[in-house]
């Protein structure tokens, strides 16, 4: 009997895939046998960077490309020649993301549109421009990579909240329309990752105390401590598999229990 976890033959797409989540959620693709993990990034030296970081893992069926996710015209020429040079897209993951914490009354609109650029409109605008050739195909995999903020707000992330939150519907509903394309559209909600993004939050102090918000998020979470990018992977292999070819339009929270827990008593 196949192994309903194998991503054997199949091609991934991870945004903004270079380090971080995306790089991990690559590395578990790989692992689970993927023929050809695409990547971008914004810029020839951050695509370089990447394409080092892959070499040091020892990845090779790799192919990245420059690309905003933000731009239309880039993103629609980018999945053209991903077609013509490696084939067709079995697997998308709307991974590229941003945050600015700034609180929302300092807020200035272009930095607020920014946020929404990057972490909505771009999974908009690539799941539009790969869909058309899964639904010729009848199949296809879209993962979006949602956050803790799909559910909850907190001081200074008002625009990624929105967007977050936005991200959360924009799956269901390319669930709702895709669906009957056999198109699988789930989001990955990650915890509190120890990545770039968040390295702001766990900075030592100048008195070499932990960060107050690492204190913070640490006894909001179950496990108390934050959580691995490479924990991401199983849950992604899932959604990227015909394991997940029932589930459809779910936000599978990869959060180490915060969204289920009060916290531990200061
Ligand atoms: P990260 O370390 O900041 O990496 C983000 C990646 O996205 C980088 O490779 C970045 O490229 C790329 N990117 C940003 N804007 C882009 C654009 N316009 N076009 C193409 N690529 C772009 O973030 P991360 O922690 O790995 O997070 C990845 C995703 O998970 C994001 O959507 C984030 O919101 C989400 N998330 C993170 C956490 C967490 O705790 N870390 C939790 C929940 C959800 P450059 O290198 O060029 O900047
Ligand atoms: C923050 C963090 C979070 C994480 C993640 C939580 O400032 O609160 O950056 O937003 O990135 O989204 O799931």
């Amino acid at each position: 009997m196949a192994n309903p976890f194998s991503l054997e033959g199949k091609n991934a797409w991870i945004t903004g895939a270079s380090y971080g989540i995306g790089f991990n959620i690559a590395k578990a693709f790989v692992g689970a046998g993927i023929k050809t993990i695409i990547f971008n990034d914004i810029n020839e030296a951050a695509l370089e960077r990447g394409l080092a970081n892959y070499k040091e893992a020892g990845i090779e069926n790799v192919k990245g490309y420059v690309c905003d996710v933000t731009d239309e015209n880039a993103v629609k020429a980018l999945v053209e020649k991903i077609h013509k040079e490696v084939g067709q897209i079995d697997i998308l993951v709307n991974n590229a993301g941003i945050i600015k914490r700034i609180p929302m009354h300092e807020m200035k609109r272009q930095e607020f549109q920014q946020v929404i650029d990057v972490d909505l409109v771009a999974p908009y605008i690539v799941s539009a421009a790969v869909l058309p050739e899964m639904m010729e195909r009848r199949e296809g995999k879209i993962i979006n990579i949602c956050s803790m903020m799909s559910e909850l707000g907190r001081e200074t992330v008002s625009a990624y909240a929105a967007a977050k939150g936005g991200l959360k519907m924009l799956t269901r509903n390319i669930c709702s329309e895709y669906g009957g394309y056999n198109i699988q559209c789930n989001g990955i909600g990650p915890g509190y990752i120890a990545t770039p993004q968040t390295a702001p939050l766990r900075e030592i102090q100048p008195d070499g105390s932990r960060h107050p918000f690492d204190k913070f998020i640490c006894a909001k979470t179950p496990a108390g401590r934050w959580l691995d990018p490479s924990e991401l992977g199983g849950p992604a292999v899932f959604l990227a598999s015909h394991a997940s070819d029932a589930v459809n339009g779910h936000i599978l929270y990869v959060d180490g229990g915060i969204l289920a827990y009060i916290g531990k008593q200061p």
